[in-house]
């Protein structure tokens, strides 16, 4: 299940973090990968963790969703920022699900995907099924859909290495789109939504993040809680 979020998050709070990435973006300039900012956020080292970003963030949309996901203990399960080289390869289609079996025993993490810029197609944006689709209020039956069959596949390019395998991926690709979203627009889709993305045909990396939720009861592995982010001040 996946919906649009109908609101969009400010332009001056992804410039701020465009210029706190400049070093990771200009590094995917040469480097035809997916660079993921994985301790962009929440680096030990307090100075340098962002966290008044993510703040700004969060804030933009969380209180529109916040009743509706209904989280006993809301908690920002990690945050990576999304950035695909220009000329880096697709990410192969799969479940999120295939990958926190182990740290979510109850299906709880969803993901907030931020489009950073513009995305096209050829930049390599979402590719979604429509018939998934549902109305932000919808959210509140996130994470009740099944897991498929996944394969690990290291070699396959692009980061993500458990796939669904390509024989039924190719069938359900058949119903997927490309979802598009300008700069600022974001969706949400929960950890059953198969998803992938195309290859960044461009010659500038493709700038997107996601925040993924989650329930924080009975975790201790998690970014933040959402009440302590929201109380968040630089020391
Ligand atoms: O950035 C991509 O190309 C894929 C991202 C993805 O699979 C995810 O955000 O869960
Ligand atoms: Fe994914």
């Amino acid at each position: 299940m996946w919906c649009r979020l109908p609101f969009r998050i400010s332009t001056s709070a992804i410039d701020s973090l465009l210029e706190r990435a400049d070093g990771l973006i200009s590094a995917a300039q040469q480097d035809n990968s997916v660079t993921f900012g994985k301790d962009f956020f929440g680096r030990i080292d307090s100075e340098n963790n962002n966290l008044d970003l993510l703040q700004q963030l969060h804030q933009d949309f969380w209180p529109e969703i916040a009743d509706i996901v209904d989280l006993k203990v809301p908690v920002v399960d990690h945050t990576i920022l999304l950035i695909k080289g220009a000329g880096a390869p697709g990410t192969a289609l799969h479940q999120d699900r295939a990958y926190w079996v182990g740290r979510d025993p109850t299906p709880t993490i969803f993901s907030v995907w931020i489009a950073l810029e513009d995305l096209t197609e050829e930049k390599g944006g979402l590719i979604l099924s429509p018939d998934n689709q549902v109305s932000v209020s919808g959210m509140s039956a996130f994470n009740t859909g099944a897991i498929l069959e996944h394969a690990e596949d290291y070699k396959q390019a692009g980061g993500f290495p458990i796939t669904i395998p390509p024989a039924a991926a190719t069938e359900m690709k058949k119903a997927m789109e490309f979802i598009s979203l300008a700069k600022g627009e974001a969706l949400a889709f929960d950890s059953f939504e198969a998803h992938t993305t195309g290859p960044n045909q461009t010659s500038t990396p493709r700038l997107a993040m996601k925040i993924a939720y989650s329930d924080g009861a009975d975790k201790d592995r998690y970014l933040i809680r959402t009440d302590e982010l929201e109380d968040y001040s630089p020391s």
